[in-house]
């Protein structure tokens, strides 16, 4: 699916806005906020885009639940670029907030969706389609690396318009995304060991996600899929804040996942594990390669095949969707057909 998205670069030697539709010039270029709107595991690709355009387009950003957006008297800005995502681009309550926030006056619009013909993309001045192909289950799973994938081209695609990226940039985040497929089926290798790890979740009830920085959205989308697809109670925090609650619930019952790459929050966030382990709690940690992170009595470690920098969202969470997918098949729960959920909610 990544390497269907991602074929639009293929050839090309650079970022193209055009990639967003002919008038994307127009209606990217001069963009003085991003606002995104989306639902579900969308939402939580929206949080990780965050990271990247502030960091590198240096465009301020909100990313706001849609189901929520339209009861709040937000103030509308002219400049604000309106991202709404969705894979299924039929999402009640995305298609409002976006139809709202077209009445607010804010007109640059773009869709990230996967279904071309869909309700959303008709409502957006630009799109990214993102060919993923059908998702087969309900849990969005492959619509969500390939939302990403877009929201770093549009990142790198603002930043160009803004004269914010160098050449030498461009060409390393170009060689990064053309790659990542490539990562990715690397981290499906990893397959059989996320799997011993899944049979440890036969007899849980909960289990608590943390990461740090753009891997906090990662927590909380692993969260989610645990949720979803084995009805595992699951929750995901922000590392820092384990010591402002949710520590209480640790003790040795508790398994606590950990996305741990090899950044600059590395440190931090070995510290919050110390905490975990200090209360008994198992812990499972998805490191990069080469981080130091020793595995010990109840701290399994299990290393990513390589570090990848602003594009590492995208192979840490695989490795959490096939956690929840091994959790799921021992719990015995229908992987593809969820209790209580619909692939699109249209009302
Ligand atoms: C949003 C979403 C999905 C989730 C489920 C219910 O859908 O929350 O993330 O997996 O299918 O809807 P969409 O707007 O991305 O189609």
């Amino acid at each position: 699916a990544l390497a269907n998205t991602l074929e639009i670069i293929a050839g090309g030697g650079s970022i193209n806005p055009q990639l967003f539709g002919s008038q994307a010039a127009e209606v990217l270029g001069g963009v003085g906020r991003v606002l995104v709107l989306a639902c579900g595991t969308s939402y939580h690709a929206g949080l990780v885009a965050r990271y990247w355009l502030e960091a590198v387009a240096k465009v301020p950003c909100t990313v706001e639940i849609a189901s929520e957006y339209r009861y709040r008297d937000s103030v509308p800005n002219p400049d604000t670029l309106v991202v709404v995502i969705s894979q299924s681009g039929e999402t009640a309550d995305t298609l409002a907030a976006l139809k709202h926030a077209k009445r607010l006056g804010m007109t640059r619009t773009l869709a990230i969706c996967n279904v071309p013909e869909s309700a959303i993309v008709r409502e957006t001045a630009l799109r990214f389609i993102t060919r993923a192909g059908p998702e087969i289950g309900v849990a969005s799973t492959k619509a969500f690396t390939t939302q990403l994938a877009a929201l770093a081209l549009l990142t790198l695609s603002l930043a160009k318009l803004a004269g914010r990226l160098s050449e030498a940039d461009e060409a390393r985040y170009l060689t990064a995304l053309r790659h990542l497929p490539v990562a990715v089926q690397k981290v499906l290798e990893l397959e059989p060991e996320i799997e011993r790890w899944a049979q440890r979740f036969a007899g849980k009830q909960h289990a608590l996600f943390l990461g740090r920085g753009q891997h906090w959205p990662i927590a909380m989308e692993g969260a989610l899929k645990l949720k979803e697809i084995s009805y595992i109670h699951a929750e995901a925090y922000a590392a820092g804040e384990l010591k402002h609650g949710p520590l209480a619930l640790v003790d040795k019952e508790m398994p606590v996942i950990a996305v741990a790459p090899a950044d600059e929050l590395l440190e931090k966030l070995k510290s919050n594990l110390q905490e975990v382990r200090a209360r008994g709690g198992e812990l499972y940690v998805f490191a990069d390669a080469g981080s130091e992170i020793p595995a010990s009595e109840g701290v399994h470690i299990l290393h990513m095949p390589e570090h990848y920098g602003m594009l590492s969202p995208v192979l840490h969470v695989v490795a959490l969707q096939l956690l929840s997918y091994h959790a799921a098949l021992v719990k015995g729960t229908d992987v593809d057909k969820p209790r209580n959920l619909a692939k699109s909610v249209t009302v």
